[in-house]
């Protein structure tokens, strides 16, 4: 499952990775003094999340750390993104830290160094403290200050050590889905609560990037799952309808980080919830808007936009996502196991188009995501044969590509993910890896995309 011919070259230097996420491996939810997440009570809710799957245990990662730094020595990757579990921490949200905690990032981070591995650590991959959500969450910008203190914390703990550090991921989920369409913990349905938690995650990433300064450390960054959107149709109202969607899944965070402003489309986006707003203060562009190392962007497909009605026609129960289009499915597609239509050429036309936008002001930019969940085909002698996924691997890598080549300076990639986990509402149900976890017996069992993916970095060697 090598077919050298198939693989794209990248510069010398160019940093190949795989991540992970907290909540989605780690397991050991309530083990030396770990507090309780808002995933934690969302998975435990009644008919939440697929299945009735939790993260209680996942893919025991807390305990089996070691075999997985070896999965990922094998494999030859220069850099592992993984992430830090707030409520490890800082249990409470405020006050006191838990050593224990520390120490489980402390030895994750050594064992990786011993491997020649760099350590790169998301600091919010969505388990925030129960004990935050319970005095508003995101919706209120004490969670910002609070995310500040932790981040100092552990950057004071690790900075020696981890090189590349991001502040959030992935903050359209975090407001969006997580305040306002509910599908993530804490499962809210709200307009401008789900605004305000987006405007104080950006206050929270300006706030920690400041606390990540001052320890000293080499990169600091952002996530983002920016999405390319594309009209259905030629019509001047689905036209329009891709300017909402971009706003809502995009220019709501780059037009702050990388250009000091809100976007001027949001007004038509979410009228009456985004005027008068009373949660955004003087300096707060000036804070959002520094410098970055880089920019982390997740890919994973385009998104076909139409024109529709409100989908809430009563203004006032309108929720931020209400906003006049709706998702259509692209014909022709080969589509994933999440129903994600493939389609490569997005990935090169995004990265072009952010350039084209922002130009010089773009940081260098990592891949900090992308993969496929797919049907996977476990053959009697126990191998896996993931031939979906590795056509998906070597045809983004090949876009991603095209886009170096196009001028965008893009500087890794991260495959999501090294392990099968839990994604989310969708529970176990849905394989990202590209090693198998036998969730009965947490026996790993590296796939065909591992084995390809781990010859395309060996070749970058030769
Ligand atoms: O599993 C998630 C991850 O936590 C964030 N980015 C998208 C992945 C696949 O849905």
């Amino acid at each position: 499952m090598t077919e050298s011919r198939a693989f794209p070259r990248f510069p010398a230097g160019f940093v190949f990775g795989a991540a992970t996420a907290s909540y989605q491996i780690e397991g050991a939810a309530r083990e030396d003094g770990r507090g309780p997440s808002i995933w934690d009570t969302y998975s435990h809710a009644p008919g939440l999340v697929a299945n009735g799957d939790t993260g209680d245990i996942a893919c025991d990662h807390y305990h089996r750390y070691p075999e997985d730094v070896a999965l990922l020595r094998e494999l030859g990757v220069d850099s592992y993104r993984f992430s830090i579990a707030w409520p490890r921490i800082v249990p409470d949200g405020s006050g006191p830290v838990n050593p224990k905690g520390l120490d489980f990032y402390a030895r994750l981070v050594d064992e990786l160094l011993a491997a020649g591995i760099e350590p790169a650590a998301t600091l919010y991959h969505w388990d925030l403290p129960q004990a935050l959500e319970d005095r508003g969450g995101w919706r209120v910008r004490e969670t910002a200050e609070r995310f500040a203190e932790y981040t100092a914390v552990v950057a004071g703990h690790l900075a020696d050590r981890v090189p590349r550090w991001i502040t959030l991921n992935e903050p359209w989920c975090s407001a969006f889905l997580g305040y306002s369409v509910g599908r993530h913990a804490p499962g809210a349905r709200e307009g401008r609560g789900a605004l305000a938690a987006a405007h104080h995650l950006l206050v929270g990433h300006g706030r920690a990037v400041e606390a990540l300064r001052a320890a000293g450390v080499r990169e600091a960054g952002i996530t983002l799952n920016l999405d390319r959107n594309l009209p259905a149709t030629g019509s001047a109202a689905d036209r329009a309808a891709v300017v909402r969607a971009d706003t809502q899944h995009n220019l709501v965070w780059t037009e702050p980080l990388l250009a000091g402003r809100y976007p001027h489309t949001e007004e038509e986006t979410w009228g009456e919830l985004i005027t008068g707003q009373d949660f955004r203060r003087d300096g707060d562009l000036a804070l959002i808007g520094q410098p970055l190392d880089f920019l982390g962007i997740n890919y994973y497909r385009p998104i076909v936009v139409a024109d529709a009605p409100h989908r809430e026609p009563d203004p006032a129960l309108r929720t931020a996502t209400d906003n006049r289009y709706a998702e259509v499915r692209l014909a022709g597609a080969r589509h994933t196991a999440m129903d994600w239509p493939v389609v490569p050429d997005s990935f090169t036309d995004l990265l072009v188009a952010l350039k084209e936008r922002y130009g010089d002001a773009l940081p260098p930019i990592h891949i900090t995501e992308n993969g496929s969940a797919e049907h996977d085909e476990v053959s009697p002698d126990g191998a896996v044969h993931d031939r979906d996924r590795v056509a998906y691997l070597r045809d983004h890598l090949t876009a991603l590509k095209a886009a170096l080549d196009a001028g965008v300076d893009v500087r890794g990639y991260y495959v999501w993910s090294l392990l099968d986990n839990f994604e989310w509402a969708f529970g176990y149900g849905k394989r990202f890896g590209i090693v198998r976890v036998d969730y009965d017996t947490q026996r790993r069992t590296p796939k065909d995309s591992y084995h390809w993916y781990r010859a395309m970095i060996a070749a970058q060697r030769d």
